[in-house]
């Protein structure tokens, strides 16, 4: 789990800068302080949906339909998530005067859907009254899609088939047509339920929603985030009226313009500054999680690459030029530091991991003892993890395999998982980058040193990680910095933005074990067969 709250009451005065990272299962904090030289992070804290807010009824932070493709979440409980967050701010002892400006990163994807007259509405919340309440009626829809749902295949063909194939849907938005991606998600909501897509004024990512709820006003996207709707023309940065047209609809005044990432969305609203007593600080566009975590990595040299362990498994990092992944699998998303970035994501990330760990009734030390006293190459055991629809590669059903791995042995199950996922990430990332010498590690599962090991291990790389834990909330802080002071009119670069924040930490050293690296030059080859053969029996 990411660290505790932790405040330094000796601050000294100066700029406080906070990023909230609005993800799958929680709403994160970091607050940094950055005095000249000195910097560092003063506060973190992270709110779990299902442990602090059960009463929306989520499971790790989402509702699941009965055949397991339709995916949402309420909005009011990330409203709710923040409203709370808020007030945690307010008892850390940390002087809010000293805070210059705020921004965030949301798990990507997602929709939110607002009636007419939300934006008046949201500039002139009760704060008296908590946000959940408020915001609920706000809404056109009370649940938004998330990046779980796979309940779109055939608004995706379509979408493909409207423009042209899905190599020209590639070319245009940085991805082939994909089910948890925007455009289907909302072509979907616009066929199935016309009467309440044609009550909604505005359509926002769950990023620009929750900067909106912040700012008091409707908020922009920025292209990190915006291009993971298959809407945005990639190379022009703003939304292709082609792709705008074959999903809804009047669909381009339902959404909010895409500004550069540092753009301001505005002040504080009064809701806060009233109800907790922060001062007039700036609002910055929020991002997608995985953009957001690039900057709170430090990535912005092509070349370099970073893996996400959360709810879902990404390998990403900066990209000199729009490339594409010829296989059709990863997208090309707008970096908020500018260019871009390519990134692959895993569907049967974490909760796939923990669904074999909790089938042999482990807990995470246990699972990490059974990693360490099996070999490398598990002995030739493979394991497809797809327990739920997978989107790297695509499978569309529930399809886990076993190859020469017997279901009750629990230590070689457990290593075959952690090994298939780490195969799969290497083979489904080599248009990013073939060859890397150091990884970046981030995310909840990156706090295990046995996982790392078996990254470190197929990738012949050493995984590093950084002192904060989480990365998205960090990279949201600096962008807070970074757009601050570009409003300021003192702009500093992206480099000194995140310097002294990014760096690895001196331990643990993961380094690859050069038998290890061996064994799985043979099982990588053995992997790609049993993935290909299974898919096209599938
Ligand atoms: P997200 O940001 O997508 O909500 P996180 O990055 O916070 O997710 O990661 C949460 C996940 O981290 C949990 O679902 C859990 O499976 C995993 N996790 C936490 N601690 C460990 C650990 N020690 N070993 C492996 N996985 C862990
Ligand atoms: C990325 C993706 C996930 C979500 C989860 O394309 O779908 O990583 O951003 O937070």
């Amino acid at each position: 789990m990411p660290p505790p709250a932790r405040t330094n009451h000796k601050l000294t005065g100066m700029a406080l800068y906070v990023g909230f990272d609005s993800s799958t299962q929680s709403l994160s904090v970091t607050i940094v302080e950055v005095a000249g030289d000195l910097r560092r992070i003063v506060f973190e804290h992270t709110l779990v949906f299902d442990d602090e807010l059960p009463g929306y009824g989520t499971a790790h932070g989402v509702r699941v339909s009965d055949d397991g493709r339709t995916v949402v979440a309420p909005p009011a409980m990330w409203a709710d998530a923040l409203d709370r967050t808020a007030g945690i701010i307010t008892d850390s002892g940390l002087d809010l005067s000293q805070i210059r400006a705020l921004s965030g990163s949301a798990q990507q994807h997602g929709s939110v859907y607002l009636r007419a007259g939300g934006e008046t509405a949201l500039a002139s919340l009760d704060p008296s009254l908590p946000l959940a309440g408020q915001v609920a009626p706000l809404l056109s829809r009370d649940t938004s899609p998330v990046w779980m749902d796979c309940s779109t295949g055939a608004e995706c063909r379509a979408l493909a088939e409207a423009l042209g194939g899905d190599a020209a849907l590639a070319r245009l938005t940085g991805s082939r047509a994909y089910e948890r991606f925007t455009a289907a998600q909302i072509r979907k909501f616009a066929t199935r339920d016309p009467e309440a897509y044609a009550r909604t004024a505005r359509i926002h990512l769950v990023s620009s929603f929750m900067a909106s709820l912040l700012a008091g006003r409707d908020a922009p996207l920025e292209p990190g985030d915006a291009s993971g709707m298959n809407l945005m023309d990639l190379a022009a940065r703003q939304w292709s009226s082609a792709a705008l047209e074959a999903t809804a609809p009047d669909l381009a005044s339902r959404l909010p313009p895409i500004a550069e990432s540092w753009t301001t969305v505005g002040e504080l609203a009064p809701y806060w500054r009233r109800r907790y007593g922060f001062g007039p600080a700036r609002v910055i566009a929020w991002t997608g999680d995985n953009p957001s975590s690039l900057i709170g990595l430090g990535l912005f040299e092509p070349g370099q690459l970073a893996i996400s362990l959360g709810t879902s498994d990404t390998v990403f990092g900066p990209i000199a030029r729009p490339v594409h992944d010829p296989s059709g699998a990863g997208h090309v998303f707008g970096s908020p530091a500018g260019g871009y970035m390519g990134l692959t994501c895993f569907a049967n990330g974490s909760l796939a991991r923990e669904r074999v760990r909790d089938a042999y009734a482990l807990d995470w030390g246990g699972f990490s003892a059974l990693l360490e006293r099996t070999p490398a190459g598990n002995g030739g055991a493979l394991m497809l993890p797809w327990f739920v629809p997978e989107i790297t590669p695509a499978v569309a059903h529930a399809d886990m395999h076993r190859r020469a791995l017997d279901a009750a042995d629990a230590a070689r199950n457990v290593r075959a998982i952690v090994e298939a996922q780490a195969m799969a990430m290497r083979l489904h990332s080599r248009w990013i980058v073939d060859r890397v010498g150091v990884i970046r590690a981030t995310g909840g599962a990156a706090a295990n040193a046995q996982i790392l090991q078996v990254i470190a291990d197929v990738f012949a790389a050493e995984v590093v990680r950084i002192a904060s834990g989480n990365s998205a909330a960090l990279g949201a802080a600096l962008r807070a910095f970074h757009g601050d002071r570009f409003a300021a009119g003192d702009p500093v670069s992206w480099e000194e933005a995140v310097a002294g924040f990014t760096d690895p930490t001196p331990q643990p050293h993961i380094r690859p074990a050069p038998s290890h690296v061996a064994a799985y030059a043979t099982l990588l080859r053995e992997y790609e067969a049993f993935e290909s053969r299974m898919r096209s029996s599938a």
